[in-house]
């Protein structure tokens, strides 16, 4: 029998600062648009709540994480880097992380790779899977910002452990589905299942 536990961390909004990448270099590029601040951000595609607030915004959006450098520059989220490596240090731990490309490939898989090596060391990039569907990844845990991971895969054999972002925080509670907080939150008590 198994008895490592292997943990998947999604990368954008639990490793690397998705948003407020995003809403910088928004600001920057469209400085007279309006936007929308992280405290209002609702639901998990950007794209889709910029374009409720004008229909022209959504291609803006788009914009700025399909430019080059964009997924290299995201800042390491507070705490993300050091659990990380902690994490990959527990004995009878495998940690992977476990993220979504864009489906705009010219620069982000590219950039995603080099940001692991860049904050994570050369040993991490054995460690990246790149895939659009998380279902198919065999894991014990899955950290993840989006409140929905779906795929063909009905029942993945991992549990989803909802990662707090500004776009899931008011979210019902769910009774069944366990959250991590930030990386200041107990992350080795949830990798032990003692909350
Ligand atoms: P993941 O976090 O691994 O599930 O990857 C999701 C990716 O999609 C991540 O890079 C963030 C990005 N993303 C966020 N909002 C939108 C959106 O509205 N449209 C698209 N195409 N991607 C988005």
């Amino acid at each position: 029998p198994n008895t490592r536990l292997r943990v998947l961390l999604d990368m954008d909004g639990v490793l690397a600062d998705f948003e407020g990448g995003f809403l910088k270099k928004y600001r920057e590029r469209y400085p007279n648009e309006p936007y929308i601040s992280l405290e209002e951000r609702r639901g998990f595609w950007v794209s889709t709540q910029y374009g409720e607030l004008r229909a022209d915004l959504c291609d803006k959006a788009i914009s700025i994480w399909e430019s080059k450098n964009f997924f290299m520059e995201l800042e390491p989220l507070p705490g993300s880097v050091e659990a990380v490596k902690e994490m990959a240090k527990m004995k009878n731990t495998d940690v992977f992380i476990c993220t979504s490309p864009i489906k705009h490939y010219a620069h982000c898989p590219y950039e995603k790779y080099a940001w692991v090596e860049r904050h994570l060391g050369p040993d991490f990039l054995e460690k990246v899977i790149l895939t659009r569907d998380k279902t198919i990844v065999s894991g014990d845990i899955l950290v993840d910002d989006k409140p929905d991971i779906l795929g063909v895969e009905p029942n993945p054999s991992w549990e989803h452990v909802l990662f707090t972002a500004c776009h899931n925080k008011h979210l019902p509670v769910s009774t069944t589905q366990r959250r991590l907080l930030s990386w200041a939150d107990n992350w080795r008590d949830i990798l032990e299942g003692k909350c």
